[in-house]
């Protein structure tokens, strides 16, 4: 049985506004997600994350569940707003609580925090004073957010991810609305990424700085899918580079080479901000490690300029600006979002980050599924989810093989929960949540993921 390598880290993700609940007590300030939850129409079924797992009341329970499953590392996020309600200045002791038991309670239990600070929960206050990530002003307000976290939990914190997937903040949240804060914009997109990616690299700068003695690692999780070429053509060849350029190299080669890729400043022009020299050099060489997060593949083909609608499903950016035209295989399964189940996707897109990157350490930090799970006498058989898992970690298993310095694997998502616009229809848990009861039960793929660290292999 061929084994992943010996030091491996296997872990399972969540993020807060998805699993916390208690959106509104103990000094909490609200967040952008509050707010559009609020706006009808914007959430499947009106839901919000008002309760969602109730995880701040039954974080202990949760914590049982992972240790029982033999997790090394879990990968949560703070709620910004509720250590800080309004996004500065005041500090709200019981969120800094709340957030020191829980890692206490996961040291006690033997398994690893990985803390992301911003997962998509900004301050309302920072949205409606400062117009959000559209303000550079906010780099560094970040900055001073990430240092509070840093201050108080880094003694016991050594992994740390600034920024959840920028890509979808300014895609989904800027340029096709369908994300808090909801705007809609051809370059707005792009100045949001811009602002996150100063941000990201002020925290980093500061971590450095101040907290070297914490010896803790730190980097930032971008989100991509795989484009594989639709023909052999040499224009459909270059439609995919290019894809996966506006895709992942938009937020990660300002981080490895210290600046956007050549053909986005040739198609975007003045909607392109640039990087002052300072920037530059502050933004390269800013993570330690490169943080993935990876769900599907599509083809993708040149479009000749006939402009593709801009999907609300999230395509992979502003069609128009790569000139790129997506589409799946009718031969392919789709999860419940509709995303295509392409394990071969994943292991070469690893080997396409390992290769512009100069093999980089990854971290897989999120990978998982949705698909319409039900409870059957106290259990869910989601083989599907089985057969998930088993297909990208065998994909990961051979890219190791090949070269590639993957150190760790986080499937997404520890259990069902708030999925955004989705509301609870998509589970993607490896745990199946009862929204009535907020009773949790493993699912058959908890099992086998239980059964996969063991053996340290997906075989
Ligand atoms: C992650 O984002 C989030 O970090 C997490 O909070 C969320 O719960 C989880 O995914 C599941 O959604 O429509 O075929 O073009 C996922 C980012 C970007 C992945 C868009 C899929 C669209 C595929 N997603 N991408 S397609």
């Amino acid at each position: 049985m061929r084994k992943f390598p010996e030091d491996f880290i296997w872990g399972t993700a969540t993020s807060s506004y998805q699993i916390e609940g208690a959106a509104d007590i103990d000094g909490k300030g609200p967040s952008i997600w509050d707010s559009f939850c609020t706006i009808p129409g914007r959430i499947a079924q009106g839901e919000t994350g008002n309760i969602a797992c109730d995880h701040y009341h039954k974080f202990k329970e949760d914590i049982q569940l992972m240790k029982d499953m033999g997790v090394k590392a879990y990968r949560f996020s703070i709620a910004w707003a509720r250590v800080m309600p309004t996004g500065k200045g005041e500090v709200n002791e019981k969120g800094i609580q709340f957030y020191s038991d829980l890692i206490d309670e996961l040291l006690k239990a033997g398994i690893e925090p990985w803390v992301t600070l911003y997962h998509w929960d900004l301050p309302l206050a920072l949205q409606l004073e400062e117009d959000g990530w559209l303000n550079k002003n906010m780099t560094d307000y970040f900055a001073d957010y990430a240092n509070l976290c840093f201050d108080r939990f880094g003694d016991r914190v050594k992994n740390w991810i600034t920024l959840n997937e920028p890509w979808v903040v300014s895609i989904l949240g800027y340029g096709q609305g369908v994300f808090a804060p909801g705007r809609s914009s051809n370059s707005e997109p792009y100045l949001a990424a811009h602002n996150l990616l100063i941000a990201h690299a002020k925290a980093v700068a500061v971590y450095r700085e101040n907290y070297g003695h914490q010896e803790g690692q730190i980097g930032i999780s971008n989100n991509c899918d795989w484009r594989e070429p639709l023909t052999n053509s040499e224009e459909d060849k270059q439609a995919a580079e290019r894809a996966l350029e506006f895709f992942l190299a938009w937020f990660a080669d300002p981080v490895y080479k210290g600046d956007y890729p050549e053909v986005m400043k040739e198609r975007l022009k003045e909607r392109l901000p640039e990087f002052t020299e300072e920037e530059k050099k502050m933004i390269k060489g800013s993570s330690d490690f490169f943080g993935l997060n990876h769900y599907t593949t599509m083809y993708a083909a040149n479009s000749n300029g006939e402009q593709q609608e801009i999907s609300v499903n999230g395509n992979g950016g502003i069609s128009e600006d790569q000139d790129v035209s997506l589409s799946l295989d009718k031969s392919w399964n789709v999860t419940l979002m509709d995303w295509a189940v392409v394990p071969w996707g994943c292991k070469k897109l690893l080997k396409w980050i390992s290769n512009r990157y100069d093999q980089p350490n990854i971290y897989i930090t999120e990978n998982g599924c949705a698909y319409p799970d039900k409870l059957v006498d106290g259990k869910v058989n989601d083989q599907e989810r089985v057969d998930f898992y088993q297909g990208y970690l065998k994909a990961c298993q051979e890219a190791i093989d090949e070269g590639v310095q993957l150190k760790g694997y986080f499937a997404w998502s520890f259990m069902d929960n708030f999925e955004w616009a989705s509301g609870y229809e998509k589970r993607f848990g490896l745990h199946y949540v009862d929204f009535e009861t907020l009773e949790r039960v493993p699912k058959k793929s908890a099992h086998w993921f239980k059964e996969a660290i063991e053996k340290n292999s997906a075989e």
